[in-house]
C-alpha cells in the first residue's frame, strides 16, 4: 500500500487467521534454522557524511537495507583481501590506491612508502581525479609477501580511499 492512500479494512476469517498464524510460527522456526549457530552483533560506526549519502542512495536504489549492504560490502572486503593473502611467489600487477590529496603529508606519505618499497614498485601514474581526490596506479612485481606489506602501508595512512591490487600473469 502506498503512503497517503487510504487504507483498506480487510476481513480475515477465523480459520484464516489460525492458517496464518500458523504459516507465520513455520516462518520463525524456519528463519531460526537457517541461523542457528548465528549470533548477531550490532555495531556503531563512523563514516563521511557524503559516503553514507552515496551508500543510502544506491542500496534504496538496488532494495537493498543497510545492514544487508553493508553485509555485502564487508565479504566482499574479506574476498578482495583473502585473495591477496592466499597468493605466494612472484606476484606481477598493479595496486590502484585513490586519496584524498588534502589531506595534509599524505602525497608526501605516499611517496616515501614506494620508496621504502623500491624493490618491488617499478613505477606508478598520478591521475587529478577531481578537485580533491587522485589515483594513483603503482607497478609492481615482486614477491607476494612484499606486495601485501605495500599494501597494508598504503591503506593504514589516513585520507587513502580506496586500494585495489589487480595481479596479473606475465
Ligand atoms: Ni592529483
Amino acid at each position: 500500500m502506498k503512503s497517503g492512500s487510504p487504507r483498506k479494512s480487510v476481513f480475515v476469517d477465523r480459520r484464516t487467521t489460525a492458517r496464518l498464524e500458523a504459516f507465520i510460527s513455520v516462518k520463525e522456526i524456519e528463519l531460526r534454522w537457517l541461523m542457528r549457530g548465528t549470533t548477531i552483533s550490532r555495531v556503531s560506526i563512523s563514516l563521511p557524511s557524503d559516503l553514507l549519502r552515496e551508500f543510502d542512495q544506491l542500496i534504496s536504489e538496488i532494495g537493498y537495507d543497510r545492514s544487508k549492504a553493508i553485509q555485502a560490502a564487508m565479504r566482499l572486503f574479506l574476498t578482495d583481501q583473502k585473495d591477496l593473502r592466499q597468493r605466494k611467489g612472484s606476484l606481477l600487477g598493479a595496486v590502484a590506491v585513490t586519496y584524498d590529496h588534502e589531506v595534509r603529508g599524505l602525497e608526501e606519505k605516499l611517496t616515501d612508502i614506494q620508496h621504502a618499497f623500491a624493490t618491488i614498485v617499478r613505477g606508478a601514474m598520478h591521475i587529478h581525479l577531481d578537485e580533491r581526490n587522485c589515483l594513483q596506479i603503482i607497478a609492481v612485481k615482486g614477491g607476494a609477501q612484499r606486495v601485501r606489506r605495500l599494501v597494508q602501508e598504503l591503506m593504514a595512512q589516513r585520507g587513502v580511499k580506496q586500494i585495489k591490487p589487480a595481479m596479473v600473469r606475465a
